[in-house]
């Protein structure tokens, strides 16, 4: 399977982020991608760095400000300070219900806190070049599948799926499965599906498309109710203006079972049946892994290629985009299997 990887990747590597109150090392970090260029090197997959420029698609999809902000955020962190260079920012304030959001704060922290919808997703130096080389990952396996590739995997970091229109979340700065959604589209595909089996709701995902008819969102994962981001997921959301019906969340709750998982991945694949997509997008996060440090489904290393022969029935022209998945050691084993049960 045509592979993408991100050589800028290594350079989004905050040190930090918090846990129970506490600083712990972050778990979405750059040896995740190592382990699964590493697997799927040993797939003998083709790997590719990125062809395409993502800018037309991202402007599509995340707004200026929130570009401008996210490209020169560091910069302005530094020229706060010199010795901000081995610190990391943090918001510590956010704009919510009667605050106002359309005003742009001259405070750093204040710009952070209106750009984020939480405190984990620390920045570091080369963050930027990171989500725009990935975005850039995510738009080049778009022009693949228009080009006639079956499926392409994009092995990049960081995730996307939390990331919304105007804010980062959730480890995520920009939509890397909405970008190659948009390129999809962009490039001639009527109907698009993303399919997001990350353990967390794709709320940045289903943002961008909530009320769009041209693009389905269809995601199982851990109810909201308990799980993060809590904001969003809930099985009511089903679209809005142009958009109803074209949103479908499958909660499940936290410790569910591969069965339990399984019958609702059917559900999700029976609508992308419906819906006569022409191509496909999977938000694969592979935090639903039994082992993973801070999620709480039961899949095993057979379940995921499982989901890959899944997804190969759905019989679509197929992008792949690396979310989720923070039992690192796994994390290639686990995406390889998921090829294995796609291409057998
Ligand atoms: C892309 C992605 O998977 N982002 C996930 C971001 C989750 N951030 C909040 C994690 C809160 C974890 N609470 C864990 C409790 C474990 N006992
Ligand atoms: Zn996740």
């Amino acid at each position: 399977m045509l592979t993408y990887l991100n050589p800028a990747q290594s350079q989004h590597a905050p040190r930090f982020e918090f846990f129970r109150g506490e600083r712990v090392p972050c778990f979405e970090g750059p040896a995740r991608a190592d382990f699964v260029e590493q697997a799927l090197r040993a797939r003998g997959h083709p790997l590719r760095t990125p062809e395409v420029d993502s800018t037309p698609q991202l402007s599509r999809i995340h707004t200026p400000r929130y570009l401008d902000f996210l490209r020169t955020a560091w910069d302005q962190w530094l020229a706060l300070d010199a010795t901000n260079a081995e610190r990391q920012p943090f918001p510590s304030v956010w704009p919510v219900r009667t605050l106002r959001s359309d005003l742009e704060p001259q405070n750093f922290t204040a710009r952070l806190g209106l750009y984020s919808m939480d405190n984990g997703s620390p920045l570091s130096a080369g963050t930027w070049a990171a989500a725009k080389t990935g975005a850039d990952a995510a738009a080049s396996a778009a022009q693949a599948l228009l080009q006639g590739e079956r499926a392409v995997f994009c092995a990049t970091r960081p995730p996307g799926h939390h990331a919304g229109p105007d804010f980062m979340g959730g480890y995520c700065f920009l939509n890397n499965a909405a970008v190659a959604a948009q390129g999809l589209r962009d490039g001639g595909a009527a109907r698009v599906a993303v399919l997001d089996v990350d353990y967390h709701h794709g709320n940045g995902t289903q943002a961008c498309f909530y009320e769009r008819a041209d693009v389905l969102f269809v995601s199982v994962h851990g109810d909201p109710r308990t799980e993060y981001p809590f904001y969003l997921g809930h099985a009511d959301e089903t679209g809005a203006g142009p958009g109803a019906g074209f949103n479908l969340n499958l909660p499940l709750p936290a410790g569910s079972s591969a069965a339990a998982w399984f019958d609702a991945l059917d559900i999700g694949c029976q609508c992308i049946r419906r819906h006569q997509a022409d191509a496909l997008v999977v938000s694969l996060g592979l935090d639903t892994f039994a082992g993973d440090p801070i999620s709480q489904f039961r899949l095993q290393r057979d379940d995921f290629t499982r989901l890959g022969a899944c997804l190969r029935r759905l019989g679509l022209p197929t992008a792949f985009i690396l979310e989720g998945g923070y039992a690192a050691a796994e994390l290639g084993e686990n995406a390889a299997q998921v090829v294995q049960g796609f291409e057998s």
